[in-house]
């Protein structure tokens, strides 16, 4: 049975990589924030299993800022492969949350980088990099060799994240990749993104609790995913013979404003009645061009993404009704 080591396992990404490696027969270990106290709805399912929670799956409170409180549950779980997921993961936020931002998801990954490395049995290690390192690049779509040159301070913690793990891998041979992740979505993903924001108020709106939806710039674009096809690009890296950078991405843009459509055609109503669009939402600077190339991963891993954009705008505007 194999072992597997996860940070930020309560997040969107975190509770579908569990269930996906509890199906594949792992033993999870998981990091949940322990300011939060264990309070996301993704996992209460699997707490709520008495075959799983305490047999097969293991959670530990810790906070990334703290290396005691990893150190200790990383050594007893004595993992096969690390999945590290935690972040403040909110483009937005960060440019209030600077310092914030660059603690957690820059040095915390540095903690981490550090404390696998020390490990008596070599681990493989996967860090979540994101599409904000390249800022608005020049070339489109990005692909593996895009130059780094982030615009948001989440963009340039994740770039040093996503820097220090190749320096881990071509300086201390540890099996440490980068999976370089563009916009994924879920019904598990976090309010405050535009995709739950846009779903959840359409939801609203219909149940005559809203009466309507204000956003930034709706002409903003995205190459948006389903969560459950990138987690399986996640695991599909670590079994990769070699350790490399990975681009998950669809290869395909949409805009906000589609988002808004899809959602609003799904429960019969016109969103001209209900949007509108307020300075105060557009950010500083926002990526322009965003569209990702997931060439290598479909040559080396076989990975191809499933579940289409307009599928998953639906499937979270149902999950907003029913909720
Ligand atoms: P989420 O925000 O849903 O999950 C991140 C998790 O990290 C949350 O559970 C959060 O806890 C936890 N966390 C935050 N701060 C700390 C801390 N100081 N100590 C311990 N845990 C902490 O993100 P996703 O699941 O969507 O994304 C997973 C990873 O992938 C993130 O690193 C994100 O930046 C990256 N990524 C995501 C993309 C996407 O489109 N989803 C695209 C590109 C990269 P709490 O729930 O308490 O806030
Ligand atoms: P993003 O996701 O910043 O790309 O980061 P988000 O859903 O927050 O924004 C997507 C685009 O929508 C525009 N937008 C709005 N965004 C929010 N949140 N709220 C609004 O009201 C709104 N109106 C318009 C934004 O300006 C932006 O252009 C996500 C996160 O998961 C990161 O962790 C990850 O690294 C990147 O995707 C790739």
């Amino acid at each position: 049975m194999k072992r597997a080591f996860i940070t930020g396992i309560e997040g969107q990404d975190g509770s579908y990589l569990a269930e996906l490696l509890l199906a594949k027969n792992y033993e999870v270990h998981g990091l949940y924030r322990r300011s939060t106290n264990g309070g996301s709805p993704n996992l209460k399912h699997l707490r709520a299993n008495p075959l799983v929670f305490q047999k097969t799956l293991f959670l530990y409170p810790a906070d990334l800022d703290e290396v005691d409180s990893i150190r200790v549950p990383l050594e007893k779980a004595a993992p096969d492969e690390i999945y590290h997921l935690a972040s403040q993961s909110h483009v937005g936020q960060s440019f209030e949350k600077v310092e914030e931002t660059c603690r957690v998801t820059g040095l915390g990954t540095l903690r981490l980088l550090e404390l696998a490395r020390q490990l008596p049995r070599p681990a493989r290690f996967f860090h979540a990099s994101s599409s904000e390192i390249f800022g608005s690049p020049e070339q489109s779509p990005q692909d593996e060799n895009t130059p780094v040159n982030p615009i948001t301070p989440y963009g340039c913690a994740k770039a040093f994240g996503t820097q220090l793990t190749k320096i881990y891998r071509k300086n201390f041979g540890l099996f440490a990749v980068n999976g370089i992740l563009f916009n994924h979505e879920s019904p598990r993903r976090g309010e405050n993104f535009v995709t739950r924001k846009i779903c959840r108020a359409v939801a609203a709106i219909k149940a005559g609790r809203q009466k309507e939806l204000v956003l930034g710039d709706t002409s903003a674009q995205r190459d948006w995913g389903n969560a459950r096809d990138y987690v399986r690009g996640l695991w599909l890296t670590l079994q990769h013979e070699t350790p490399e950078d990975f681009v998950f991405a669809t290869g395909k843009l949409n805009r906000v404003q589609d988002i808004v459509e899809i959602a609003f055609r799904a429960v019969e109503l016109d969103w001209r009645q209900y949007v509108r669009q307020e300075a105060a939402l557009f950010r500083a600077a926002d990526p322009r061009q965003v569209v990702g190339n997931p060439a290598k991963a479909k040559q080396l891993l076989g990975w191809e993404p499933t579940i289409t954009f307009e599928q998953t705008i639906v499937e979270m505007t149902r999950a907003e009704l029913s909720a």
